[in-house]
């Protein structure tokens, strides 16, 4: 069939079975089960709804809302996702039982951590009290109104979002490794009036100054009246007077016993909005609601990860970007979860640092990313067997296809061939896991590389330009095709901009969500997404539009045209390209090359900065002047370039070319 993930062929047969799983499950079950819930739709997401508490009980399982493709979930519902993430643990059995083990990046002359927090529920239901004290009694903020959160990984992170969620006021987080324009976009966007940030933070054994760069986005930011800065570091920053406020003496100012009532919210209320790139335009700012998403979450930590009262969960992504979002903070306290934190670089002070956090906690679920995989199996499998993992039982991976050697070094080395090792395949829009084995329900016959069947309760469907199924093996689009709770959310799915949300998603294949996604479905069902069909760039797992790069580009004063691309990465999965056209009378030099990455890194964020610049006198565009992209990433990859009838101008590509083998050349010298 030829379909590969970064050059590796799909074991497509090949099915690994876990000896004495608990809920092993043939394929045949697993499809009966599945036809069911489909069959019993509304039914069965009202008897996974009711597993949670409501303030008060739904009285429909989902409806449309004021646009086509905007749903309500559980309308007549009323919720709050941090009552449902705290106070219902507060008041049972799980009061004192940890919620967050935080450790911080430094360690000490042995290689000790030299921060550890633990947080029981009790003290995250106090410590959240407390800010939102802050939030609704100082800042006078209340359900609906709208805030930014630009905050490392430090507990003071799900703690704000908590404390937002708590009184229905609607949060962005903007990832700290974001620049200040990245940052202002999203918080004007929004139209946030409040900025949350910290002095700075830890990173690969260096400070980063966060509020140098979060000053510099309140700068670009007009509606942004006051910013609460959390003391990490310690160090010297800029407190503009009557704007900007330490948490740390606000704290002063509240009561001990501070305690906040959760607003009970429409289901459908907005919790967060969460920017993510897309192939035009802006970041589309992705709503998601409390009740639906809670919904969503709940069902996936308990199937996918089959989460239980006995385990230490550690997911190792960041929680500026959705997996952090639904898989460290939401989902895993709805389920009263322990849960492990780390602020800091996967190979600080060395490639066993990851290890050596599931050795001190015993983690018994792992959930990681490809990238950071592939990084680490460079090292040698020593730095892994240096400590024990004997209480590792269940391991996922996200963010992008996994190559079947990746997956086999999990599975073997990290997880000693006892742990099952899924991909779990979802996207910012979906909130939550949608296609993935699921161990905790009813675990099929593992493929390597493969994604699984989609889960219950939610209809995926591999498809042709017109919506219609492709054959077992053939490459397709994935597409969604019927609502599920955790979808984008009202009013508008994307905010401030329904028509887009409904070009983007829902009119490229009538009728079905659009994921912009390539996949293979095989001949048992099994889906295998093999990657993005659109301009879109997996960077190491960071989702980034090709677009947005060229932006950044053309505001350099030297470039008059650019176009960026995605390259194979044996590591970072793929990583960007640029072609760029200089203005009359610059000159294409090494130099120039090495200043426009640099502004790349300044002006977005050092994850986009390109691996190589090319440059031309044009680029290859169609004869409506359109950007064939395809044609240079063939080039980049060797490949052939298919058809080039559109093309307007043949000389465009030679030179694209020869630019790229000269790169090569001097690379290789
Ligand atoms: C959760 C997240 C979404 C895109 C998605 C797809 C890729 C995510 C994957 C995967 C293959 C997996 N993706 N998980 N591809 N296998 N298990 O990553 O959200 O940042 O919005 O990216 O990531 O291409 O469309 P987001």
């Amino acid at each position: 069939m030829g379909a590969s993930i970064l050059g590796e062929p799909l074991p497509f047969e090949e099915k690994i079975i876990i000896k004495g799983w608990p809920k092993n499950s043939t394929l045949e079950d697993y499809k009966k089960l599945h036809r069911e819930s489909l069959e019993k739709f509304e039914e069965f997401w009202a008897s996974v709804a009711r597993e949670l508490e409501w303030l008060r009980e739904f009285s429909k399982v989902y409806e449309r809302g004021d646009y086509p493709h905007v749903y309500r979930w559980f309308p007549g519902g009323l919720t709050n996702i941090s009552y449902l993430a705290l106070d219902r643990h507060v008041k049972g059995a799980r009061k004192n039982k940890v919620a967050y083990i935080w450790e911080g990046e430094p360690v000490d002359e042995k290689g000790a951590p030299r921060e550890v927090r633990k947080l029981t529920y009790y003290d995250l239901w106090r410590e959240v009290n407390r800010v939102a004290y802050i939030l609704s009694r100082m800042f006078n903020l209340k359900k609906g109104d709208k805030i930014a959160i630009y905050l490392p990984m430090i507990p003071e992170l799900p703690i704000f979002m908590l404390a937002a969620a708590r009184l229905g006021v609607i949060f962005t987080v903007v990832f700290a490794g974001f620049t200040a324009e990245n940052l202002a976009t999203r918080i004007n966007d929004l139209g946030a009036t409040l900025l949350v940030t910290a002095d700075g933070f830890y990173r690969r054994g260096k400070i980063v100054r966060l509020k140098d760069v979060a000053d510099k986005a309140v700068e670009m930011s007009p509606g942004v009246r006051n910013v609460i800065v959390v003391r990490r570091l310690g160090i010297d920053v800029n407190m503009v007077e009557g704007r900007d406020y330490w948490l740390e003496e606000l704290m002063e100012g509240v009561p001990s016993n501070a305690y906040v009532d959760p607003v009970p919210v429409e289901s459908e209320h907005t919790l967060y909005v969460l920017y993510t790139s897309g192939t035009t335009g802006k970041p589309k700012g992705i709503i998601h609601d409390h009740g639906g998403y809670a919904v969503l979450l709940h069902a996936t930590m308990k199937w996918v990860f089959d989460i239980r009262d006995d385990d230490v969960y550690y997911c190792t992504a960041d929680i500026g970007w959705v997996t952090g979002h639904s898989y460290i903070v939401f989902g895993p306290l709805i389920e009263g979860a322990t849960i492990v934190m780390y602020e800091g670089a996967p190979d600080y002070p060395g490639p066993d640092r990851w290890w050596s956090i599931v050795e001190r906690y015993g983690v018994t679920v792992l959930y990681t990313t490809p990238t950071a995989v592939r990084m680490l199996m460079r090292f040698g499998d020593m730095w892994v067997k240096k400590h024990d993992r004997s209480t590792l039982r269940l391991i996922h991976s996200v963010g992008e296809p996994i190559n079947p050697s990746a997956w086999r070094w999990l599975y073997e080395v990290v997880g000693e061939s006892r742990c099952p090792v899924g991909s779990t395949w979802w996207m910012t829009e979906t909130g939550g896991i949608l296609i993935s084995i699921a161990p905790g329900l009813a675990l099929i016959p593992i493929k390597p590389g493969a994604n699984g069947l989609p889960l219950p309760g939610i209809e995926a469907e591999v498809v042709d330009d017109e919506g219609k199924p492709v054959e077992p093996g053939m490459k397709g689009f994935l597409v969604i095709t019927r609502p599920w709770p955790g979808m984008p959310a009202p009013p508008t799915g994307m905010w401030g901009d329904p028509e887009r949300y409904e070009k983007v998603y829902w009119s490229r294949i009538p009728g079905f969500f659009y994921t912009g996604d390539y996949a293979i479905k095989d001949s048992d069902g099994y889906i295998w997404v093999l990657g993005r069909a659109d301009e879109v760039l997996k960077v190491a797992g960071h989702r980034i539009g090709t677009y947005e790069l060229e932006s950044v580009l053309v505001s350099h004063p030297a470039v008059s045209e650019a176009a960026v691309v995605g390259a194979p990465d044996p590591v970072k999965g793929e990583v960007p390209v640029a072609y760029v056209v200089l203005k009359e009378g610059q000159t294409p030099t090494s130099e120039m090359a090495e200043q426009l990455k640099k502004w790349v890194r300044e002006k977005y964020g050092p994850i986009a900065t390109p691996q190589n610049v090319f440059f031309v006198s044009k680029l290859p565009k169609t004869r409506s002047g359109k950007i064939m992209r395809r044609l240079l990433v063939a080039i980049l990859s060797n490949k052939p370039l298919g058809d080039v009838t559109t093309l307007e101008d043949e000389a465009a590509v030679d030179e694209a070319k020869k630019a790229y083998e000269e790169l090569s050349r001097e690379l290789k010298k």
